[in-house]
């Protein structure tokens, strides 16, 4: 699976990125960036090219979590992510939202950074279990840290795990897909790469070689 993070900041580039690039990416995700200063509107309009995975790092107390779920779920997308680290009930209160739309949830264990091991690290296995527990359909995983994604999908049995990191941040594919990643997440290599489109036709040729 190759999920194409899309933080560029203009909707003509948004949209021109995503034209380019979607018949080599199953999801485009969507993040604070390009809603901020693109409007919520953008999100709908990408709908229409690939499924997308609103990416508000939902992380709050049930009641907001689930305005927030709603509003991504009412603009066309597919799934929405949350922060694990908020809680079972703000998990569940995304869940049942994203069940009365029909959409999946992800759950973010530790961050790909390097701020990531300094709190979240030591939760990331409760993390798993709590996502497990409400019925998340899969996980956030540092790309970063191979070893960390093995010990991820051993717990989280049949839950995807999907993987930012790779490229810009030095995570490598290889690495991830063979520690057990179900896929990938890639931003600016894609985006600011010469030629989007070929750039990410490459990848979903690695990924192929490498999942058959
Ligand atoms: O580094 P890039 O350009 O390939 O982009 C990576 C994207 O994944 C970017 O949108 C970033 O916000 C996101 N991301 C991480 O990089 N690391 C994480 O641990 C988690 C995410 C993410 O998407 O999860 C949502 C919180």
């Amino acid at each position: 699976m190759l999920i194409l993070a899309l933080d560029v900041l203009e909707r003509d580039v948004a949209l021109d990125v995503a034209r380019k690039c979607g018949e080599y990416v199953d999801f485009i995700k969507v993040n604070y960036p390009l809603v901020l200063s693109a409007g919520i509107d953008v999100v709908s309009e990408l709908s229409e090219i690939r499924p997308v995975i609103a990416d508000f790092k939902i992380a709050d107390i049930p009641y907001t979590a689930s305005l927030i779920a709603d509003i991504a779920f009412r603009h066309g997308v597919r799934a929405v992510i949350a922060h694990g680290f908020a809680g079972s009930d703000m998990l569940r209160a995304v869940r049942d939202v994203a069940d009365r739309h029909g959409g999946e949830v992800y759950a973010v264990t530790e961050l790909s950074s390097q701020g990531g091991r300094e709190f979240m690290t030591r939760h990331t296995l409760e993390i798993v279990d709590v996502a497990k527990e409400v019925g998340c359909d899969g996980l956030i995983a540092p790309a970063t840290r191979p070893e960390r994604i093995a010990e991820i999908k051993k717990r989280a049995e049949n839950l995807r795990v999907i993987c930012p990191g790779v490229g810009a941040q030095g995570g490598r594919l290889e690495d991830v897909l063979k520690a057990g990643a179900d896929g990938i997440i890639v931003g600016r290599t894609i985006y600011q790469s010469e030629d989007p489109a070929r750039t990410a036709r490459e990848i979903r040729e690695r990924i192929d070689g490498l999942m058959k």
